[in-house]
């Protein structure tokens, strides 16, 4: 008999769409459309909608969008307006931010001026989409625990790209937008300040991120496997006893001596995220206003070797491991 097991499989739930019961919010002026997708019900919900965007929701993708078309401008000029050039190239073009001549002045359109035009409407486009994760929660008197999880990447974001650059008193030290180049930039940073993985907070970022992973596959395995049990249901949790959560709770007592709860690992999973960001926006920001070269600030700190010690070879210490010659 086919054995019940859910790493792919789910059961759909379709009714009458599900349009929310939140006393205090005017639902006149929400989306008041849902339809329903079997094919989305193969990853979550088959219920997509209603959507609201309100005011924020509408500036924010507005400006979005405005940042988007300015940088696909500049390409689709950097192309030369070849549509096949654009393609080719599309993941090697990059809008720049202006050179250091420019410090924190303005630049001319096509010496970085762009850039800074299209930076503001990414600025606001991110600022207001917090804004909106604020607003939704408080309507529907949720705690903001999703916004100040993303507040943490956004501290990530506006360290790169608004207060570092203004630390340092150039624009010029922001991130360019583009595929490949930002991926320049990263390597770049890295090399100019003598290698970031001696820089501590990156290691601690790292760790976060790391450990976001292992904390996700703990969880989502273990939910998965009880879900058999009920394990994935709420109520059920509450009310059945020595089945699902008791018994995930006891596999990882068995496992390791210790378990987090059902509350506990929802606070796990949300300070390793937070603190990936966190940790990574300190590191950057100490980076070149603090810490001019992260492997002298190591061996600094008795950390960093003394010599980069690489032992000289010779043909010779390679004789021993060679098959005897005839
Ligand atoms: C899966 C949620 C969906 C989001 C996606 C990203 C855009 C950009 C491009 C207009 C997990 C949407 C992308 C809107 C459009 C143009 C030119 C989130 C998910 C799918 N990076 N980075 C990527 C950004 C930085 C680094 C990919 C943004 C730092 C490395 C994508 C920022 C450094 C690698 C991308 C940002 C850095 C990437 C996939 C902002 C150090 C990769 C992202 C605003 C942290 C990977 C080719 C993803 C890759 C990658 C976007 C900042 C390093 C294009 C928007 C400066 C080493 N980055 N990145 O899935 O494949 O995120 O690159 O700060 O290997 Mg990056
Ligand atoms: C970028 C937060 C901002 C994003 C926001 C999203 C939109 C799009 C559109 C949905 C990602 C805005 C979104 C506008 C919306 C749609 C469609 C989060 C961001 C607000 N590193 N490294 C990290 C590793 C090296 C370098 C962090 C590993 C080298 C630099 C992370 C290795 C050099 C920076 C990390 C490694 C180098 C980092 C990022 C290994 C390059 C950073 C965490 C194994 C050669 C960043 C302190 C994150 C940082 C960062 C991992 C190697 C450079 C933990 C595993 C030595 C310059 N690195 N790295 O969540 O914080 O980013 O550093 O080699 O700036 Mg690193």
């Amino acid at each position: 008999m086919a054995e019940y097991q859910n790493i792919f499989s789910q059961v759909q739930i379709q009714g009458p769409p599900e349009m929310g019961m939140v006393e205090d919010v005017d639902l006149g002026e929400r989306g008041d459309r849902a339809g329903f997708s079997p094919l989305l019900g193969w990853f979550g919900n088959a219920q997509l909608g209603p959507v609201y965007l309100g005011p924020w929701g509408v500036l924010s993708l507005m400006s979005g969008g405005i940042w988007f078309f300015m940088v696909g401008i500049s390409f689709w000029v950097q192309a030369g307006f070849s549509p096949g050039v654009f393609m080719r190239d599309l993941f090697y073009m990059a809008l720049e931010p202006p050179g250091p001549e420019y410090g924190l002045g303005f630049a001319p359109l096509w010496e970085g001026g762009l850039y800074l035009i299209a930076s503001f409407f990414l600025l606001v486009s991110v600022i207001s989409w917090w804004i909106r994760s604020y607003v939704l929660a408080d309507q529907l008197g949720m705690g903001k625990h999703v916004s100040w999880a993303f507040a943490s990447a956004i501290w990530l974001f506006l360290v790169l790209g608004l207060i570092r650059p203004f630390l340092m008193g150039s624009w010029s030290e922001a991130v360019p937008y583009g595929i490949f180049p930002h991926l320049d930039w990263t390597n770049l940073f890295s090399l100019t300040y003598g290698n970031l993985f001696y820089n501590p907070f990156h290691a601690l970022s790292i760790v976060f991120l790391y450990g976001s992973t292992l904390l996700f596959a703990m969880h989502g395995a273990t939910i998965l496997a009880v879900s058999r049990l009920g394990g994935d249901r709420e109520l059920e949790q509450i009310y059945d006893r020595g089945t699902a959560s008791e018994r995930a709770g006891l596999f990882w007592r068995w496992t390791m001596g210790f378990n987090a709860t059902m509350e506990g690992i929802h606070r796990w999973a949300w300070w390793f995220a937070v603190l990936c960001t966190l940790t990574g926006g300190i590191g950057i920001l100490l980076t070149g206003t603090v810490v001019d070269d992260w492997f002298v600030w190591a061996q600094e700190h008795g950390y960093g070797a003394e010599t980069n010690y690489v032992p000289a070879l010779t043909p010779e210490d390679f004789l021993p491991y060679l098959p005897p010659q005839e």
